[in-house]
């Protein structure tokens, strides 16, 4: 017994160092699939600490694959991280990567180079199901026409995707460039700005609402859940919250079957654990942390079904999975929902200061792991890499050009190879940006509230310099920045070199 453990031990390591040495010189044409969350924070995974919550399915990828403890999403939310992620641009370079409305335009110049179209000139088909928040059309869109400019026009071939996110509306798919189940007697409308006539809204209808409402999301209601924006009609076409996670999933596993054939690119984006937390009934109660805990295991699950599919089509040792999320995790983020009642000891930043919105740590690092059954030696790296890094390091691997942005290549590290990737980083949330580099976080000063009230989340903004070691630090609770002036005066520089000298909203 021992013998042959030790026989296939061995097998399994010529394996990969075969694979590993093909990957070094001569480009290859894995399947590339991206798996993105949505606000799950950097302690929501037991494979980062999560005593709490059990979540086997990406504890795989994690623990049998590269798991970055210092990877990074460009934004603290989520359209400018998405934004980072598909075109290698930093978010805080475009004014309108900013939390989007439903009905916002596309802000992908469809000139602009993105991951997929890199893909596609590879030779690759390329996919995306799940959660857009990168905007639709090029303003007053027909909802009940062709829905273009959109991901098919920045680099997709098929597109499967809600417009923006679970609490805005239109509360509807959009299948390629058409609303999914439309009755064209019944055409959708939609605002964010008024009502329609005689519908129902969260704020003057509550009796018609199942989930109260927090801040903010008190206008049409739609399967008893109050969202942002208004809508009107469609009524055939809208989704079933609960549903949301095993709808995307039969997509997802089509894609697969459908395109197994070819070098296949598929950005997958689930919903959860954004607001508003709908789990399956199925999941109700499994975690006892209440609905954010429940769809954080439906998550799980959902990726082992996934991962299930890449294997009995035959394709997973041929595909590398990046998994990773689009910013730090919230409780309260617009409903009641018990996110922050039953928490109890489940920390879902883990040692990070901060969540979705902050300039802290917990704002933009997220779990981050690359899995290639076969190829990758498992390993956990602290290499500082960046979601943003996707386009050039792809790049690498296949063989092709990425235009020039702020990507860089560091396919070593991602493929575990190496502990070097970036040197630096500048992140944002809510349009402020702050510097990342070797053991450092700056986070120059900014006027506003240093606590994001409606979701009790610190923002991190001080009128003050910040300066934190996060590697003796990680929690970011001794503000150095006094002790150092000249490691401030050395990193500010190196930031402004980025950034520019306009970058703050306090007077020098
Ligand atoms: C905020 C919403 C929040 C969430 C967020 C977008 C309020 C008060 N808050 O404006 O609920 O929808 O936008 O989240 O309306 S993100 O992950 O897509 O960036
Ligand atoms: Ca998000």
């Amino acid at each position: 017994m021992k013998l042959k453990n030790s026989i296939s031990f061995l097998m399994a390591a010529i394996l990969v160092v075969m694979n590993a040495a093909a990957v070094g010189k001569n480009p290859v044409k894995p399947n590339i699939v991206v798996i993105y969350l949505d606000d799950l924070g950097y302690g929501d995974l037991s494979a980062y600490g999560a005593t709490e919550l059990n979540t086997p399915n990406m504890d795989v990828l994690a623990n049998e694959g590269i798991k970055f403890t210092n990877g990074y999403a460009t934004s603290a939310t989520c359209t400018p991280s998405r934004y980072g992620l598909l075109t290698g641009v930093y978010p805080w370079r475009n004014k309108k990567a900013k939390i989007l409305p439903g009905s916002a335009p596309l802000i992908i110049s469809t000139s602009q180079e993105t991951l997929p179209k890199m893909l596609k000139r590879a030779g690759y088909t390329t996919g995306i199901v799940g959660k857009w928040h990168l905007g639709l059309g090029d303003g007053n869109l027909d909802w009940n026409a062709d829905i273009t400019p959109g991901p098919r026009q920045v680099g997709f071939d098929y597109s499967y995707i809600l417009a923006a996110t679970q609490d805005r509306v239109p509360t509807v798919y959009i299948d390629n460039d058409k609303v999914d189940g439309l009755d064209p007697k019944d055409p959708i409308e939609v605002s964010y700005r008024k009502n329609f006539e005689g519908e129902p809204t969260g704020e003057d209808n509550p009796e018609l609402t199942t989930m109260k409402w927090h801040h903010g999301h008190n206008n049409s209601i739609v399967n008893g859940i109050p969202r942002i924006g208004y809508m009107k009609g469609g009524a055939a076409a809208k989704w079933t919250d609960t549903d949301m996670a095993d709808h995307f999933l039969k997509k997802a596993q089509a894609y697969v079957k459908n395109n197994k054939k070819e070098p296949f690119f598929l950005y997958y984006a689930l919903q959860q654990p954004h607001v508003p937390r709908t789990p399956h009934p199925r999941f109700v109660g499994k975690s006892g942390m209440g609905p954010r805990g429940d769809v954080i295991l439906e998550a799980d699950w959902v990726i082992g079904q996934f991962m299930k599919t890449l294997e009995e089509e035959g394709v997973l040792e041929n595909t590398l999975i990046v998994f990773s999320s689009d910013n730090g995790p919230v409780l309260q983020d617009g409903y009641y929902d018990d996110a922050i009642q039953k928490l109890g000891d489940h920390t879902p930043a883990g040692k990070l200061r901060g969540g979705k919105y902050s300039l802290f740590d917990g704002g933009t690092r997220v779990p981050f792991m690359v899995y290639w059954k076969g190829t990758i030696a498992p390993k956990v790296s602290d290499a500082l890499v960046c979601q943003m890094d996707l386009l050039a390091s792809m790049a690498a691997l296949v063989g092709e050009k990425a235009a020039a942005t702020d990507s860089e290549n560091v396919l070593p590290a991602l493929l575990g190879k190496s502990n070097k990737a970036r040197k630096e980083l500048v992140l944002e949330a809510g349009g402020k940006t702050w510097y990342r580099t070797g053991n450092w976080a700056l986070i120059p000063p900014y006027k506003g509230a240093s606590l994001s009230w409606h979701s009790l989340v610190e923002t991190g903004i001080l009128e003050e310099m910040q300066l934190y070691n996060v590697t003796k630090d990680t929690g970011e609770q001794n503000n150095v920045a006094k002790a150092n002036p000249r490691t401030v005066k050395k990193l500010l520089k190196k930031f402004e070199a980025i950034r520019g000298t306009h970058y703050s909203n306090i007077k020098k």
